[in-house]
């Protein structure tokens, strides 16, 4: 009896373990900004918040688009500009804000037009191997005017 307990609390115990490796990164919002029908690359800003060890952002995976990129925008000579990084990292226990003004996750080549209010879903791969999709809407917004005058720049 006291083995068979035992035995099923060790199940119990590696069940949650398994589960918390998974859920460790939690998206808290986002969106992905609405552009004309002519324009075909876009940006993803998301908030994600980290509850375990730090970990890194290495990649972005999505249907809607030929390739996504993680991007940041940096300031050189008074100039603006777009750069592509290899990662973001998120502190432990630590979030990571993209935002029009900074980081964010460029989709470059959508396959067609997005719909305001569609729902997009995003493959994020982290450097331990794991990923997690996160889901977010297309949206229109009027503060990401900085990013908007950059994309005559952009490629
Ligand atoms: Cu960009």
């Amino acid at each position: 009896m006291k083995h068979i307990f035992k035995h099923a609390f060790n199940f119990i115990l590696l069940s949650c373990t398994s589960f918390s490796v998974l859920a460790n990164v939690m998206l808290v919002e986002g969106y992905i900004r609405a552009m004309p029908p002519s324009v075909p690359n876009t940006a993803a800003y998301f908030t994600l918040m980290n509850h375990g060890p730090e970990i890194k952002l290495v990649g972005v995976e999505t249907a809607i688009a030929k390739e996504a990129q993680l991007h940041t925008i940096v300031e050189e000579a008074g100039v603006i500009k777009m750069k592509q990084r290899m990662s973001f990292t998120i502190a432990a226990h630590g979030n990571l804000e993209l935002a029009p003004s900074g980081d964010h996750v460029m989709l470059l080549g959508l396959k067609q037009p997005l719909k305001v209010d569609e729902d997009v879903d995003l493959t994020l791969k982290f450097d331990d191997g794991t990923e997690q999709v996160i889901s977010i809407k297309v949206t229109k917004q009027d503060m990401t005017k900085q990013h908007g005058e950059m994309e005559h720049h952009h490629h």
